[in-house]
């Protein structure tokens, strides 16, 4: 892995700089003159987004760790190549093993629409051995100005079919759980974890309770309406037929070492998915795109 100084040589510029910060991790902030993002290497984590003159868009835990083979809570995980539990072997990590390792920069500059880009690589070489399976070759681009565009590009670069499934598990920062709104998945079939039920949406989503929802057979963007922060966040999408939808409430937060107990109040997560049904399987030499991309307008 190159140092952080190297690493400047080869991908920094005006707008992208390499650091270690305070918790001995080593990021990249881009820095473009309509938004800053910071990621770090551990996992190709994004853990923050500000566009100019706004609140974070993404939320991050005051008590998330920051160790190797650790997630980090909040920003958006990256959960490949499993969503949720490993489809039948318990003793391997929730949300996959792609959150865990440290990605390498492979490609840095500006895009066409003045965005700052930055493109980091995870192969079979970076992770640990128990959990190789296929060969593959996984990269997170990340554009960044007045919006932030995170494309997740699996290709199975191996002679055998790779089957997974995939999360970009974003959590945004909200000014209060109970006031906020989602929209977007009137009327889409969903199913909720929390007792494996199926049902339809009927209108915008509000919360109450531990909501776990899984919404399938949807493209569609979705919007969260923040009056405390007078401000809208749309979530479009690619490459994704289904969206989840989480809040762990108060019990959950409790259980969850990594999570402030009253944390559950200030975010949610809208998280773009290849999951359930919309799980893939590419053939050998097939690569497929699972994109997000985020953006907040102001009222006022
Ligand atoms: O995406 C929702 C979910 O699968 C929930 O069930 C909850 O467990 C959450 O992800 C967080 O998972 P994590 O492994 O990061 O604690």
């Amino acid at each position: 892995m190159l140092t952080v100084q190297e690493l400047n040589q080869e991908f920094g510029n005006s707008e992208i700089r390499f650091y270690t910060d305070s918790h001995g991790m080593a990021c990249a902030e881009l820095n473009n003159p309509m938004g800053k993002a910071k990621i770090a290497l551990h996992g190709a984590h994004l853990m923050s987004f500000i566009p100019k003159d706004q609140e974070a868009v993404l939320w991050m835990s005051e008590k998330s760790y920051f160790e190797a083979e650790k997630p980090i809570r909040g920003g958006i995980p990256i959960c490949w190549p499993w969503f949720g539990g490993h489809p039948c072997d318990s003793n391997m990590p929730s949300h996959g093993f792609a959150r865990l390792f440290t990605w390498e920069p492979v490609a840095s500059g500006n895009c066409d629409n003045e965005a700052t880009f930055l493109e980091l690589a995870l192969t079979p070489s970076l992770i640990a051995d128990k959990l190789r399976t296929n060969d593959f070759l996984v990269k997170l681009r990340v554009e960044v100005n007045d919006k932030l565009s995170a494309a997740l590009i699996i290709d199975n670069t191996s002679d055998k079919d790779l089957s997974y499934s995939a999360a970009l598990h974003s959590y945004f920062n909200i000014s209060d759980i109970a006031k906020i709104k989602i929209s977007g998945l009137d009327g889409k079939a969903f199913i909720d974890t929390l007792d494996d039920t199926r049902h339809v949406q009927q209108g915008d989503i509000t919360f109450a309770a531990e909501t776990d929802l899984v919404y399938l057979d949807t493209e569609d963007t979705c919007v969260i309406d923040d009056p405390g922060f007078k401000r809208k966040i749309k979530i479009s999408k690619f490459g994704s037929r289904s969206t989840v939808v989480w809040n762990p409430w108060d019990a959950k937060a409790q259980r969850m070492p990594d999570f402030g107990n009253n944390e559950y109040h200030k975010m949610v997560c809208v998280e773009t998915t290849n999951a359930k049904a919309d799980a893939r399987t590419l053939a050998p030499g097939e690569c497929h795109n699972l994109q997000v991309i985020i953006e907040s307008e102001t009222e006022g």
